[in-house]
């Protein structure tokens, strides 16, 4: 096998540029060590490029094409021995002559809707190199389709009600409210879920420039109020100057209800607002005012549920008429049961207050948790890899995936449909880390074991590769040449590569091109392209584009030599929400009647119980119990994207025994005679992990917080059980159900747990290790 610790030291470089979802930097050789320095015109720079630093020649990085033990000496077939495995390396024409065999045979045995390709996963790279692409293309000219994944992790709730109630979600995130309206209009910013600056790091794509900090701090010395409505002080930070409002986690609804019955009550909400541009007003106040059921919505009714005083919800609500109020619902609180409520009673307050459509008023769903939102779009495009055409038409829910792989051919709900699973024999996963991302992580192996076969890319042994039957090695960015761009930032990249690959690594690109070779279907992949000329074909797009209006439109050298290229950017003039409050008529919103849908006689008429027709407060049943009686806030990892680069230098850095950190309260630590630094378990009824305790007062009293990305790190007893992560993966904890009929969003954001001091003996951390491999076959 090829090690990279065995390689020469590399010699001394120029600084090249290059691009990621966290930043845009240059990175040179030194010394025998990578160095990034993040671009020159970044007011804020993202210390996640130090992920960099060490990982190119990591340990964790599949450096040879692998096959499961199991699975090359019985061949395909359910197998509860993935993810425990040995693996053995194989060279690459052995390891594309079994695959393509294995892909041949599902096809012709099965059809094309027995294999799984949403793949979903955010991967790294600029627009070319992009692995979800590269897998959908590979296998729509290759294979004729796959059964797909619609909507995603981030935003499963909310892409589906969203354009029930005001439009697509681009429209309503990204084409809405700027950063540069904020610092110049808004008065109030209800912030539920903060606008963490660790999150507001990251844009799929790139960021060139960390804006957010500033904006907020302009904003705040201008006079504009910030509210930290959220379990952590954390989540917007100093700049803003906030008052933290500490809710309850998942009862925002509950709050945001008082607010609008205090404005009500009052005779404060924007009556002709509400007759002119809404529909179904009528129905939610007789709700909201308790006509319908005999309790009214007030703050001495959400008080004991959201855990906000009633006096101080009334306080809130006096901040609010008169003023230019801007409403903002982060992602995570749709990632939870009921995740489709806060979207929609977002804009219902919004809507109550007149605000919508306003400069720096109204409602920016999403705004903070993304680099993308808040932002001006660019002028010209930025070509991506075009995908072929799915001949399969079968879909399921991104977070549904266990579910279909344990329950073929059952029926399931989504969007006012009723549909069926289809039966799986493959899963093709390129760019993505499902035991990163999904939840109930022991069910997820369950649902796993069930394939014939289950295909990776990976750069690094994640746990989904060890789940894996066949294992490609793939380059990461720094080891491709690539284009970095993303529709909301100015700046086009030229990703010059920083290293050869590590190993036998290849590039996805190449990879399919051998299999397709072997599927007969070369050329519909390729359209006779190598990467270097996709790169000049993808970027011609923009070039033409640019010469269109007349700008400057260097051809692809002088891109290249250059490094960047600022494209120009336009400014959506708020939107879609905008556009229909200056001319309601003739700019109807995309809804049903053309207006803001306070009610949805659409979503009523599907009749869910768990989504009814206008936005109400749903309990969780995933909430603290006694045995339980902790929430768990399990949210992005302000030292990685996701599970990426977990080894990586900066993520490194913040662990504590090599695990990841927990923060708990005070109180809650002395109650368990926790201290600072100590081990703790975190167990639920489907789970358990160990991570670092640390203790602050900067989270609520009965919330446990514990990040996404620690790369699960199973713990098995004597008969090959799990009994815990050791690494602190909060995926071992979280309930893998749908957000509601509706939608079917991840809702793993939050769920209930215990927490103790960890006495006991300490696993080590494996997680990074290589899998055991038996080279006795080679
Ligand atoms: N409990 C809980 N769970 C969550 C969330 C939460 O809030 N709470 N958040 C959810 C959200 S919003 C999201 S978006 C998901 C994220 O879930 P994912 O997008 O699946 O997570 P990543 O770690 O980004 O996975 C990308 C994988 O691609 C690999 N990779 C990198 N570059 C390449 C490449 O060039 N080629 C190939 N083939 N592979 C590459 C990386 O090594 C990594 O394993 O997680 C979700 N899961
Ligand atoms: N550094 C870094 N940045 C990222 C990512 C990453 O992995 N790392 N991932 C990116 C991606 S793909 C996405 S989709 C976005 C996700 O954006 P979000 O989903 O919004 O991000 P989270 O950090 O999970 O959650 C934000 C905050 O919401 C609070 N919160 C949780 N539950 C509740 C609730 O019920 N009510 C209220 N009021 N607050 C609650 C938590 O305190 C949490 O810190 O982040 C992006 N940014
Ligand atoms: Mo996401």
């Amino acid at each position: 096998m090829i090690d990279a610790s065995s390689r020469p030291p590399r010699p001394d470089s120029g600084r090249l540029p290059h691009s990621a979802h966290w930043g845009v930097f240059s990175a040179a050789w030194k010394d025998g060590a990578l160095e990034v320095r993040p671009h020159p015109g970044d007011p804020d720079p993202n210390p996640l490029i130090e992920n960099f630093t060490n990982a190119l020649d990591h340990p964790a990085r599949v450096t040879t094409p692998m096959v499961r033990r199991g699975w090359l000496e019985r061949g395909p077939g359910p197998d509860a021995r993935r993810g425990r495995d040995d693996y053995v390396p194989v060279s690459w024409p052995e390891a594309l002559d079994l695959l393509a065999a294995e892909l041949r045979r599902v096809r012709d045995q099965h059809g094309p809707q027995a294999v799984f390709g949403g793949s979903y996963g955010w991967s790294s790279a600029g627009r070319f190199h992009h692995a979800q692409s590269q897998v959908h293309r590979f296998l729509n000219t290759s294979l004729g389709g796959y059964v797909r994944s619609v909507n995603s992790y981030s935003a499963g709730a909310s892409a589906v009600i969203l354009p029930h109630i005001l439009g697509g979600m681009d429209d309503v995130a990204r084409r809405n409210v700027t950063w540069e309206q904020i610092v110049a209009h808004t008065d109030v910013v209800l912030a539920f879920g903060g606008m963490a600056l660790k999150n507001s790091r990251v844009a799929s794509g790139g960021i060139s420039r960390h804006i957010e900090r500033d904006s907020m701090r302009q904003a705040a010395r201008r006079g504009c109020r910030f509210l930290n409505i959220s379990p952590l002080a954390t989540d917007l930070p100093a700049d803003a100057a906030a008052q933290w409002i500490r809710a309850v986690p998942g009862t925002d609804v509950a709050l945001m209800l008082a607010l609008v019955h205090e404005l009500v009550a009052n005779g404060w909400h924007d009556q002709a607002f509400l007759r002119d541009f809404c529909e179904g007003w009528g129905g939610f106040e007789d709700y909201l005012m308790g006509r319908a059921d005999g309790q009214a919505k007030d703050p001495a009714w959400a008080a004991p549920i959201c855990g906000v005083p009633a006096e101080e919800i009334a306080r809130i609500a006096r901040l609010l008429p008169g003023k230019r109020v801007l409403v903002t619902v982060a992602h995570s609180l749709q990632r939870a049961e009921h995740g489709e409520q806060p979207v929609w009673m977002g804009a219902v307050l919004a809507a109550a207050l007149g605000q919508l459509g306003l400069p720096g008023g109204g409602y920016a769903y999403a705004l903070g948790t993304l680099a993308h939102y808040g932002k001006r779009s660019n002028a010209v495009p930025v070509a991506s890899l075009p995908q072929g055409t799915n001949g399969v038409k079968d879909f399921i829910p991104v977070a549904r995936i266990a579910d279909m792989l344990l329950h073929p051919g059952e029926p399931f709900d989504y969007n006012g449909k009723r549909m069926d699973y289809p039966h799986i024999r493959l899963a093709y996963w390129a760019g993505g880390n499902p035991f990163h991302h999904h939840q109930d992580l022991k069910r997820l192996a369950r649902a796993f074991a069930t394939l014939d076969t289950f295909v990776v890319h990976e750069i690094g042994w994640t746990a989904t590769a060890r789940h894996a039957d066949i294992v490609l090695p793939c380059t990461m960015t720094l080891e491709r040449e690539d284009i970095g761009g993303a529709p909301t930032d100015p700046l086009l990249v030229a990703m010059h590569r920083i290293a050869a690959p590590n190993g036998l690594a290849r590039d996805d690109y190449d990879i399919f091109t051998d299999l397709a070779e072997r599927l007969g279907t070369r050329e519909a992949f390729t359209e006779g392209r190598d990467s270097a000329e996709w790169l000049r074909h993808l970027y011609e797009r923009t070039r033409a584009a640019l010469a269109d209006k007349g700008l400057e439109a260097p051809d692809f050298d002088q891109f290249w030599a250059r490094g960047e290229l600022t494209l120009p950017q336009q400014d959506d003039d708020g939107g879609i929400l905008r556009a229909f409050r200056d001319d309601p008529a003739g700019k109807p919103l995309p809804t049903p009647s053309g207006k803001v849908q306070i009610s949805s006689p659409t979503v009523a008429g599907f009749g869910y119980a768990d989504c009814p027709g206008h936005p109400a407060w749903l309990a969780p049943q995933d909430a603290p119990t006694p045995a339980h009686p902790l929430f768990l806030v399990a949210n992005q990892p302000a030292t990685r994207l996701h599970s990426q680069l977990d080894f990586g230098a900066h993520s490194a850095s913040q662990k504590r025994q090599g695990r990841e950190v927990c923060t708990l309260h005070p109180a809650d630590a002395a109650a368990r005679g926790i201290a600072e630094g100590d081990i703790v378990r975190l167990f639920n009824q489907r789970g358990a992990c160990l991570a670092s305790a640390t203790l602050s007062e900067a989270i609520m009293p009965g919330v446990a917080q514990l990040p996404t990305g620690a790369w699960y790190d199973p713990v098995r007893d004597e008969r090959g059980e799990v009994t815990l992560c050791g690494h602190g993966n909060p995926n071992v904890l979280t309930r893998d159900v749908g957000t509601s009929s509706l939608a079917q969003g991840c809702s793993g954001q939050l769920t209930a747990v215990q927490v103790e001091r960890h006495d006991g003996a300490l696993p080590p951390i494996r997680a990074f290790d290589r899998p055991r491999t038996d080279d006795s076959r080679r």
